[in-house]
């Protein structure tokens, strides 16, 4: 088993310890960061498909995330070097009215796992909130979750706000009350019914 592979497993293990380990070992033997990088996001993806078929739950995805979040700090400096730094911005937050934040924190979890700088504007967020948010981060995706029927109409407003104030900007939904059909009623580019389809659905938008 290479060390790559491991650092892999630790990842998908949740193993804080060993992927800081596996990280500064494959340091320390030369290997690049872009392969390192990759060796995390593999493991990111796994855990991802394994919560698809419901094989893993919120509490792994959350360690796992939490494993390559230990182990990004001693990465970081050599994806700067690299010039392997995030090449996208997403903006993300639940809608005006909500207050659910946990699957959405998945979202953004996960994205981050795919190598994409995330700026969560966290819940409640209105409409205005957003478009500001992508002109200061010069974001190319938006990200909008949803948790309650009664907040459905907010998303679709904020849509309509993002369509016409940043329209060059793309705009994923998600969250239980939604669906794909009414995601494309509302103007969304894409809809995801849980946080490892998120990240296909993020990869197929940016063509990443
Ligand atoms: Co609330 N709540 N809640 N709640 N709550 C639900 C959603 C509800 C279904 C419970 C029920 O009645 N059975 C119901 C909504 C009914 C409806 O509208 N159809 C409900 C209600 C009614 C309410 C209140 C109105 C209750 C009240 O006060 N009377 C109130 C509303 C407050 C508000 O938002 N203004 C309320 C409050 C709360 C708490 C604050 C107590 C708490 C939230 C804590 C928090 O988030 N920090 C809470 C919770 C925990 C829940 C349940 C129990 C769990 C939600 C959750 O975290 N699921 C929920 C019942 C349930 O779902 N069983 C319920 C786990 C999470 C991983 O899944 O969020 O679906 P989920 O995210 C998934 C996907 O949806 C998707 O990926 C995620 C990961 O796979 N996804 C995206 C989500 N966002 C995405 C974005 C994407 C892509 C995918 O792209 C951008």
């Amino acid at each position: 088993m290479s060390d790559l592979s491991r650092l892999t497993d630790a990842v998908v293990g949740g193993d804080r310890d060993a992927a800081c380990r596996e990280v500064q070992g494959a340091i320390d033997a030369g290997l690049g960061a872009e392969a390192i990088l990759d060796a995390m996001v593999t493991g990111m993806h796994d855990i991802g498909e394994r919560f698809r078929r419901r094989e893993a739950f919120v509490p792994e995805m959350l360690i796992a995330a939490r494993a390559m979040k230990s182990a990004m700090p001693l990465l970081e400096p050599l994806l700067v070097e690299a010039g392997l730094e995030p090449a996208r911005t997403v903006v993300i937050g639940t809608v005006e009215g909500d207050l659910h934040d946990i699957g959405k924190n998945l979202v953004a979890l996960m994205w981050r796992g795919a190598n994409v700088r995330v700026i969560d504007l966290g819940v409640n967020v209105p409409a205005e909130r957003f478009v500001e948010a992508v002109g200061q981060h010069d974001a190319q995706i938006v990200g909008l979750s949803s948790l309650l029927t009664t907040t459905m109409p907010s998303m679709e407003k904020t849509i309509q706000v993002l369509r016409s104030a940043a329209p060059g900007a793309k705009v994923l939904v998600g969250g239980a009350p939604l669906s794909a059909d009414w995601a494309e009623e509302i103007g969304a580019d894409g809809f995801a019914p849980d946080a490892g389809a998120a990240v296909d659905l993020l990869r197929s938008v940016t063509g990443a």
